[in-house]
């Protein structure tokens, strides 16, 4: 009697409470606080457009605009099922595929059906996600490790680079003073080869030249003004000796004419006449003057054509230029003398114990400056300035180096927590130019991160350049900074494939412990796609990673 009392008190209390766990299937574990009763036993539809009794709650009938009454049945359009998984991770599926008699792979527990349906497999599942989760995990931990070391990395790096940057900028310092100096003694030695020059041209040789040059201007002025009077002469006793009159007997006209005929290697007048009867005026032929034979000279002397087309020549020399060939000559000359030539004399066994003594003996005289040395001449001449010059020229091109350099390592500082290069925490600068090769068979894959991909033949042959390193993940609304940011890498414009586009590679990137090509996929014609793993990728786990799992 007591056990049936307890049965009959107990029963609606058990009815209850499965009636109330039905009525929470389905339901978001968010809003699980929503789906209670009031005390009148009603309830208000999720969106507040009505209130329905507690009982409609999952009775298989829509009653809500927003479907909220129905979470645990299809009998809502648009709605969503929510399957706890127990031991697995809850998910969601559409309301439509629930009491399908279809067990669905998202609702391991079965509930998406009714009761003696589906077995609840999410024991067995929960545990083989579990350890696929922890060999992951384990690889994020590891890789994680890794990333923090990179990260470490960058720091140093970019301390080593500001470090570079001071050491370049007193170099530049110097090198500016240094600059400043050459200018200075590029200036002095200019000016001081100037003055040697000057000097030089104090030297009586010199002025005696310029005297000489002086001279035969001169008389090449005087000779040009004789030559033209001999002409005028010349053409004043033409009209002499052709117009005069015979009949006149005047002697000294006729002594005049003869005179001028011998001189002028012309035939006697009267004789020309004769001769060619009355066209002489016009056939001139016959009188003119035999060619004159080249009057010999002495040896060495020149002849009056010489004089009168290369005198010019001479008279042009360019004095200075010639002074400081002479300089060059007689410098020169010091080492053919006899002194120098002694080893010609000398036996074979001979030769290097003189030189030495030579060597010796003149370093001597240099230094009691007795004798020039190479230096002293080239400190008054025109190489010294041109040292100089070389030097201040040199000196400019390695500052421009330096400047460049200087410019590239601030460049390289600026990158190394750039968002857009390596990363905000410099975590993939340890991977600058970090080559990894991958053996496809036919080829070998070499890629050199942020620099080129490569693709060189196992069996002799050209190799290509498959890119070079152009950006990350540009596709449209991934942020710089995110991981699927640095989950891509583009690497483009590699040599031109035949009749084809310039070869090119995306290299699809993963947390792993190592960095590796897993994977080379020719997509399509000249297009690669390298699968690959790296730990710059593996972020730290937050506490212990399984905040999902129920
Ligand atoms: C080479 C390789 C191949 C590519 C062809 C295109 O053989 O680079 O990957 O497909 O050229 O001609």
């Amino acid at each position: 009697m007591v056990s049936w009392l307890l049965l009959l008190l107990s029963l609606p209390l058990s009815l209850a409470a499965s009636g109330s766990r039905d009525k929470l299937l389905g339901v978001d574990p968010a809003l699980i606080k929503k789906y209670t009763p009031s005390k009148s036993k009603t309830w208000a539809c999720l969106d507040g457009s009505k209130d329905i009794p507690w009982t409609s709650v999952n009775d298989d009938y829509c009653d809500c605009l927003d479907g909220s009454d129905e979470p645990g049945t299809s009998a809502c359009v648009n709605s969503q099922f929510y399957c706890q998984n127990k031991g697995h991770i809850g998910s969601f599926i559409p309301s439509s595929r629930v009491n399908d008699g279809l067990c669905e792979p998202e609702c391991c527990d079965g509930s998406d059906e009714r009761p003696g349906v589906c077995p609840n497999r999410c024991k067995e599942i929960g545990e083989v996600y579990r350890l696929e989760r922890e060999a992951i995990e384990k690889i994020q931990r590891t890789g994680a490790k890794i990333r923090a070391s990179y990260i470490a990395f960058a720091h140093k790096e970019k301390s080593r680079l500001e470090d570079q940057v001071k050491n370049l900028d007193q170099q530049i310092q110097s090198k500016e003073k240094e600059l400043e100096r050459l200018q200075d003694v590029a200036e002095r030695t200019e000016s001081l080869s100037q003055a040697a020059i000057e000097y030089k041209k104090e030297s009586p040789l010199y002025k005696q030249m310029l005297t000489h040059n002086i001279a035969l201007k001169s008389l090449q002025r005087e000779y040009k003004k004789h030559v033209a009077r001999e002409q005028s002469l010349g053409n004043i006793l033409d009209a002499l000796r052709t117009g005069y009159n015979p009949n006149y007997q005047d002697m000294a006209v006729l002594e005049a004419v003869r005179g001028w005929e011998e001189l002028a290697g012309l035939p006697h007048i009267n004789d020309v006449k004769k001769g060619d009867s009355d066209d002489v005026d016009d056939d001139s032929s016959s009188d003119v003057p035999d060619k004159e034979e080249p009057e010999p000279v002495d040896d060495g002397l020149w002849t009056a054509d010489q004089v009168e087309h290369q005198i010019d020549n001479v008279i042009n020399t360019d004095y200075t230029a010639l002074l400081l060939e002479h300089e060059e000559h007689i410098n020169a000359n010091v080492e053919d003398s006899i002194l120098f030539d002694l080893p010609a004399y000398l036996p074979d066994s001979f030769i290097p114990a003189y030189e030495s003594a030579r060597d010796a003996f003149i370093g001597v005289l240099q230094k009691l400056k007795l004798v020039r040395t190479e230096d002293t001449v080239s400190a008054t001449g025109v190489s010294e300035a041109q040292r100089a010059q070389q030097a201040l020229t040199d000196a400019r091109n390695a500052l421009i180096r330096l400047s460049a350099k200087k410019s590239e390592v601030e460049k390289d500082i600026a990158e190394v927590f750039s968002p857009e290069a390596f990363g905000v925490q410099g975590q993939w600068k340890q991977l600058d130019n970090h080559c990894i090769d991958y053996n496809a068979g036919d080829y070998t894959y070499e890629l050199c991160l942020f620099k080129e991909a490569k693709q060189k033949p196992n069996n002799g042959g050209q190799t290509f350049s498959l890119g070079r390193f152009d950006s990350w993940n540009t596709a449209e609304g991934v942020e710089a900074g995110t991981p699927t940011f640095y989950s891509k890498q583009y690497y483009k414009h590699g040599t031109r494939c035949w009749n084809g586009p310039e070869r090119s590679v995306v290299v699809l990137l993963t947390c792993g412990t190592e960095n590796t090509v897993t994977s080379v996929q020719e997509l399509e014609k000249c297009e690669y796609q390298f699968t690959a793993t790296t730990p710059a990728l593996c972020l730290p786990l937050d506490g212990n990673g399984s905040r999902e799992e129920l």
